[in-house]
């Protein structure tokens, strides 16, 4: 199993010509991002005893994820920029080097590989001496378990709870479909993971913040035929957008959503479609063209706009940003309907 022809084997052969191993995440690390990394720290600690680190950028955006690292303690560390150090495996996990949502997009040090499962509509695929990209995947997690579980390595209840959370994670809204192996690694994990643990992350405790930020995004969500619009004024965290996204999608009757806030100096936004629907990824990348950038899954995809580059004012960008996710989504409509009146809750009641 641990032989020359699995794509582990490839790994571990590739990294054993270096002194170190740097692992570098997504900007703002996900639980997929997290418990990939950590998967593959333990991976080359075990196998070939090599110092490794798993780096990422930005700050860890959701409660429930901060709840899971104080729970869980991964070895994350977010950083500002990479200090460049000698002879060390640079590896990008959970995205890719052309997305730039990454600390090497700023560096000078060049991956040797990349692990990841998000497509990468319009975007280049440098060639790298190792490339494993799976888009029909669930998670990343689910391919760096499967290295684990090649290589006969046990992840310990903390790692193997991580790892299972991921999967949890990136199988919402309508992105619900498992793979053979996400199925495997699921039932493989859960003999070492703790549901007390998983069901406590899930139930992190959030601040009141969050609650005006929720109420806020639902009195702005319009919707238009099938598609929902929300435009958030102001937001106290950047997490309710992807969290609103996956709330909409659920409503009945709607098929796409766009949700968008400014966080510091980004418009940053979240696209949704229905299972059976078109492709989010696609729709955020015809959407943002020329203005940001974009990408994700077939059903939860993401971008974003710095708004630095553009001189026109939100208002101006924001009405671009409608016009062109309504054209997008092949709606004549120009007038939406509010998802929740004020007036017919009250009048229901
Ligand atoms: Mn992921």
């Amino acid at each position: 199993m641990n032989g020359r022809t699995t794509r582990s084997g490839k790994l571990l052969r590739i990294l054993a010509e270096f002194d170190s191993v740097l692992l570098i995440t997504h900007d703002n690390p996900d639980p997929d991002a997290i418990a990939s990394g950590w998967a593959l720290c333990c991976l080359v600690r075990s196998r070939l005893g090599k110092p490794c680190r798993l780096i990422g950028g930005g700050g860890l955006v959701r409660a429930e994820n901060q709840h899971m690292v104080r729970l869980l303690d991964p070895p994350i560390e977010l950083v500002d920029q990479i200090e460049v150090t000698d002879h060390a495996a640079a590896i990008l996990v959970d995205c890719d080097w052309s997305t730039g949502n990454h600390l090497l997009s700023e560096s000078s040090l060049k991956p040797i590989g990349v692990i990841d499962h998000h497509t990468l509509n319009g975007h280049s695929r440098p060639r790298l001496r190792f490339r494993d990209v799976r888009p029909q995947v669930a998670a990343s997690a689910s391919i760096t378990a499967g290295y684990l579980r090649e290589q006969g390595v046990q992840p310990d209840w903390k790692l193997a709870t991580a790892l299972l959370y991921a999967v949890r994670t990136e199988t919402r809204g309508g992105e619900t479909r498992h793979s053979r192996l996400d199925r495997q690694i699921v039932a493989w994990l859960s003999e070492q993971a703790d549901p007390a643990t998983l069901a406590e992350i899930e139930n992190a405790p959030l601040a009141a913040d969050y609650f005006a930020d929720l109420a806020l995004a639902l009195q702005s969500t319009f919707v238009y035929d099938e598609a929902a619009l929300c435009f958030l004024p102001q937001a106290h965290g950047s997490e309710i957008i992807g969290e609103v996204a996956d709330l909409l999608i659920r409503r009945i009757g709607i098929t796409k959503v766009l949700c968008a806030a400014v966080v510091d100096r980004d418009l940053l936004l979240s696209v949704r479609t229905e299972r059976g629907s078109e492709n989010a990824a696609e729709l955020a990348r015809r959407t943002l063209k020329g203005l940001g950038q974009g990408g994700g899954h077939p059903h939860r995809a993401g971008g974003k706009i710095p708004l630095a580059r553009h001189a026109c004012t939100l208002d101006q960008l924001w009405d671009q940003l409608r016009n062109r996710w309504l054209a997008t989504c092949h709606i004549d409509r120009q007038r939406g309907t509010r998802l929740v009146p004020r007036r017919e809750i009250v009048r229901h009641l």
